[in-house]
């Protein structure tokens, strides 16, 4: 094994340098090397100051975040790396780029000065991880930089450019040459004016650093930004303790906290997430070095709603694109969407109007499929209807060059049967953007029977370009995520037709951490479209309670937000319970022979939840989706599911497959075999004593 750590004297500097690709994480080898080279440069009186860099594109992107599932933490543990630094008898200056975070910002901050290339980030993501910064960073932060941007920093972990660092005083300088060599002269300078630097844990904090209220002021931040998460107020504690007790008792309260965080299921599903995140990519028979088709230009094929906001991904990562709608008119309205999304970001301050404008100067507009002849890409989003599929597919087989791909955004119709209308099926692909397609992080692709493996490549490779998550998902109704998002939905309207009312059922859902209910989302969507999905679908279940109070309310014109009632009476976006939608479900429930019955909110979440896990069980099964870890992704990053959840398949394993089963088959008992017929996999783990990341030897 290469050491991760080296060192060296240049005139008098040391430079320590890490290299341990491909982020430099500080794991347990460049800890031990890494203490090692600065009581080197500590008994060296070739040197008289030090230089701490890394090698490859970043600077420490933190501890290895693989350790913390192979408790006790192995020595020496990050928080006397940091201590070792800062009690070297020399200033060690770090000299940071790409991106210093977590346990890679605490190590900088026990330097005694920190220098930063001016592209560089730094930041303390470990919120984002369900945990806290637990190498004295909740210590030296507000030491360095004031308590609210300590805050700030810590509850968002959210990084900072190398710029707002410099006015925040996290770091000392800018280096815009050469890093190391600006690294070394500032060395010199600080040598020749005899600066000693920062021993951030001698510096004394009282309360008067924090200034009136600031706690309560962000815990009410956390209410409302990060309700649920369990680490944002384990970090304030933190940061009180900064402000109330001496350095080294503080320093206490922090590892207590930090193990609490570390132990808590939310952390666990948050780090799942980490990984399955990066895993997704991931295909047997696609390697990653299989090579990907050049995508310069792209053309969308109809410019609605999703059309417009798909057209802005590809603006946004500076890639031309052409508009294709019927007529002027149906452009113009496409080309006035675009204009009005951006300028609403401008006003907004999401985007400035620079960039507002490059990403306009990429768009054009046409109505002839002439036009977009010469484009890489094509993204076909027109109306979900296998006709109309049909014409736009066999107008682009005919003038599109060859090598082209062809996508549709289509949510739920037959890719195989779209790739039929092409003599080219190699080149189809499915790519199915969320909406709003310019915002929601999730791109569901969708490999159909006879896509080529460098399509599937290309494809992930634009997720990354246009940053998305993307996740390889099998051609069925509904591929992955709507296809277990409909049991869910059937649950909570079989319920109203139990007698339990929709807010009721919303509120278990939010209190689960559900972004919203159910029945909210369907209003939001718009019970219209709930309609037309299941009316398109050939296969749904031959059951008239089937998303029946779905269907009423179509049939009475009550789509939801958008015709101001459905689920709910909307006043502008405030949903109010409406006694009429309870009646209309006892109504119905009488003509259907439903019972009405109690349902404890404990049954009201299993239902909904194991609904879409047992559908998951037999999407695993299918080979739809290749890991349970796919499929959590999918709900983290497209449908609301809480990251402290981790997903539904991550939830299943935490409770146990074997308990699952076994309230599904009482659900099977109750209801019957059409919805609750326990699917085989499921079976399986349960009688195996295994659970769904076991079975997919899956990363943990
Ligand atoms: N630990 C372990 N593996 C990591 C890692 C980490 N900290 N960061 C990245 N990897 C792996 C990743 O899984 C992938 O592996 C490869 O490196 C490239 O990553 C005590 C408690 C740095 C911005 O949260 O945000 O310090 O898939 O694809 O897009 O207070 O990685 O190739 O096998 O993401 O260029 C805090 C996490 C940790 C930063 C680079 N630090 N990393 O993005 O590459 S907790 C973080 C990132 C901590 C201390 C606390 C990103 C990146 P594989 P990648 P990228």
């Amino acid at each position: 094994m290469t050491n991760t750590v080296s060192y060296k004297v240049i005139d008098g500097i040391a430079i320590i340098s890490i290299d341990n690709p491909p982020v430099n994480v500080m794991d347990l080898q460049t800890r031990t090397l890494l203490i090692e080279a600065v009581n080197e440069f500590n008994a060296d009186p070739g040197a008289a100051a030090a230089v701490l860099l890394c090698a490859g594109r970043t600077f420490i992107s933190g501890a290895d975040i693989s350790e913390f599932d192979q408790l006790p933490f192995r020595d020496p543990w990050l928080p006397e790396v940091v201590q070792t630094i800062e009690d070297a008898g020399k200033p060690i200056v770090a000299a940071i780029h790409g991106a210093a975070l977590g346990g890679g910002l605490e190590v900088a901050m026990g330097c005694h000065f920190r220098c930063a290339a001016g592209d560089a980030r730094l930041g303390m993501p470990e919120v984002t991880l369900g945990l806290l910064p637990g190498a004295s960073g909740t210590q030296r932060l507000p030491r360095l930089i004031g308590v609210r941007r300590a805050l700030d920093m810590m509850l968002t972990g959210k990084p900072v450019t190398a710029r707002d660092a410099l006015e925040y005083g996290l770091i000392d300088c800018i280096i815009d040459e050469d890093l190391q060599q600006g690294a070394i002269g500032f060395a010199r300078r600080i040598l020749e004016h005899q600066q000693a630097g920062k021993r951030l844990s001698r510096v004394e904090m009282s309360s008067s650093d924090a200034g009136p209220g600031v706690f309560s002021e962000y815990r009410r931040w956390i209410e409302k930004n990060a309700a649920g998460f369990f680490a944002p107020e384990k970090i304030i504690q933190c940061v009180e303790a900064a402000v109330e007790l001496p350095y080294h008792e503080a320093l206490e309260v922090e590892a207590e906290l930090f193990l609490q965080c570390l132990d808590s299921d939310h952390s666990r599903a948050q780090r799942y997430l980490f990984f399955a995140e990066r895993e997704t990519a991931r295909v047997a028979d696609v390697p990653k070095e299989t090579p990907c088709r050049d995508i310069n230009t792209v053309a969308i094929i109809g410019g609605g709603t999703m059309g417009c906001g798909i057209a802005m991904n590809f603006l946004q990562a500076n890639i031309p694109v052409t508009m294709l709608e019927v007529d002027r008119s149906g452009l113009d309205k496409a080309m006035q969407t675009i204009r009005r999304n951006y300028a609403d970001r401008v006003s907004k301050g999401r985007l400035d109007q620079a960039r507002m404008d490059r990403c306009l100067e990429l768009l054009q507009g046409s109505t002839e499929y002439d036009d977009i002849s010469d484009a890489d890409l094509v993204i076909e989003a027109v109306f979900e209807n296998m006709s109309v599929k049909k014409q736009v597919f066999t107008r682009l087989d005919r003038v599109c060059k060859p090598g082209a791909i062809l996508a549709t955004n289509t949510s739920t119709l037959d890719i195989n049967v779209i790739a039929g209308f092409t003599n080219r099926p190699g080149d189809v692909i499915g790519l199915h953007f969320f909406a709003p397609a310019n915002v929601m992080p999730l791109l569901e692709i969708v490999r159909a029977g006879e896509t080529a493996k460098d399509v599937i490549a290309t494809a992930f490779k634009l997720a990354k370009t246009i940053r998305k998550i993307g996740v390889l998902v099998g051609v069925c109704f509904g591929f992955v995520g709507n296809r277990m998002f409909m049991p869910y939905v059937r649950e909570a309207e079989y319920m109203m037709l139990e007698g339990i009312a929709a807010e009721r059922i919303d509120r278990v859902a939010c209190d689960w951490g559900m972004a919203m209910g159910p029945h909210a989302v369907t209003d939001l969507s718009g019970q219209d479209v709930f309609f037309k999905i299941n009316d398109e679908w050939q296969q749904k279940p031959v059951d008239p309670a089937y998303f029946r109070i779905c269907r009423v309310l179509y049939e009475q014109g009550r789509y939801g937000q958008k015709t101001g009632a459905g689920k709910y009476l909307y006043e502008g976006r405030k949903a109010i319970a409406d006694p009429e939608v309870a009646e209309l479900a006892r109504v119905e429930a009488g003509k259907l022979g439903i019972q009405q019955r109690q349902i404890s909110d404990d049954e009201i979440l299993k239902r909904m939840l194991y609904a879409m896990i047992n559908e998951g069980a037999l999407i695993l099964e299918e080979g739809i989706a290749l890991r349970p870890g796919d499929i959590d992704v999918i709900f983290a990053n497209g449908y609301g599911l809480p990251r402290y959840r981790g997903g539904p398949m991550f939830h299943a394993d935490l409770v146990g497959p074997a308990r699952v089963y076994e309230d599904i088959c009482k659900f099977r008992q109750r209801y019957g075999d059409r919805y609750w017929t326990p699917a085989p996999l499921l079976q399986q783990l349960a009688e195996e004593g295994s659970t769904f990341l076991e079975w997919s030897g899956q990363r943990s």
